[in-house]
């Protein structure tokens, strides 16, 4: 009688435990620490920050692609190269001191100096189509639409790793822009308001940022061509987040707040 009563207290507290687990998934909010100027122009694929109050970002759409070199603080262009018209620029990051940025669906990237933005060179990879780019210093993090999410060797661009991302036991689709925060990357979902927060060993979605309100409130004050919500920079040395999104005329940096 007692030992059937200890299995059962133990299955419990397993079951609980487990389930606990389950629903234990973070989910984050957002609150806003700063807005800067965007250019409501840029069809943003690819955001970094590269320290010196100083961002990076690559924009899409043929005849209109770009690289360009940002000022934080006034959103003033600082460096401007316009890509050829039948190009669309996706993902871009900063490894040593050259910008590889991926195109749409060529399989073909280009590679920067980040002081002129004049193009040193270009490389195909393996992905299905090139939407984001992100690195670890290491490695280049890349995502192509679908689930996976690819580790990249920057020399040879040839696919090291592919994990296939997951939250809980569902595929997450439409990864998009990408960046490396502490260990994980974190990615924009396209068409949705949410950012994941992925494991980069397993694929495995650790946590959620749910970011309606930005535009949302960037509609309802009356930017009506805005698009989708795209572009994750991290300032490494500060601690700071930046988003903004594909025609948004902002730039916000944001803070989470766990919600659950
Ligand atoms: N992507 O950035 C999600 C990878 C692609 C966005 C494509 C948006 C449509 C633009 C129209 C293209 C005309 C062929
Ligand atoms: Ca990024």
């Amino acid at each position: 009688m007692v030992s059937v009563l200890v299995v059962f207290v133990v299955s419990l507290v397993w079951i609980f435990s487990v389930s606990n687990d389950v629903v234990a998934t973070q989910i984050y909010t957002i609150d806003v620490v700063n807005e800067y100027h965007h250019d409501p122009g840029a069809f943003s694929q690819g955001l970094i920050y590269a320290g010196n109050d100083t961002l990076y970002e690559s924009t899409g759409l043929y005849k209109k692609s770009s690289v360009r070199k940002v000022h934080l603080q006034t959103g003033k262009i600082e460096v401007f190269h316009k890509m050829g018209d039948s190009w669309f620029g996706e993902g871009m990051t900063l490894l040593g001191d050259r910008l590889f940025q991926v195109t749409w669906l060529n399989k073909k990237g280009y590679i920067y100096d980040q002081n002129n933005l004049s193009q040193i060179g270009s490389f195909q990879h393996q992905m299905k189509d090139g939407w984001g780019l992100a690195t670890d210093g290491k490695v280049l993090f890349g995502s192509d639409g679908t689930s996976s999410l690819y580790a990249i060797n920057p020399v040879n661009f040839e696919v090291i790793k592919r994990v296939t991302v997951k939250y809980e036991d569902r595929e997450v689709h439409y990864l998009n822009e990408l960046e490396y925060i502490n260990g994980e990357v974190w990615a924009n979902v396209w068409v949705t308001d949410c950012i994941a927060r992925i494991s980069p060993k397993d694929g495995r979605v650790l946590s959620w940022v749910f970011l309606p309100q930005l535009r949302q409130h960037l509609l309802t004050s009356g930017h009506t061509k805005i698009d989708v919500l795209n572009g994750i920079a991290w300032d490494e040395e500060n601690k700071r987040i930046f988003v903004t999104g594909k025609l948004w005329p902002k730039l916000y940096e944001i803070k989470l707040r766990p919600i659950t």
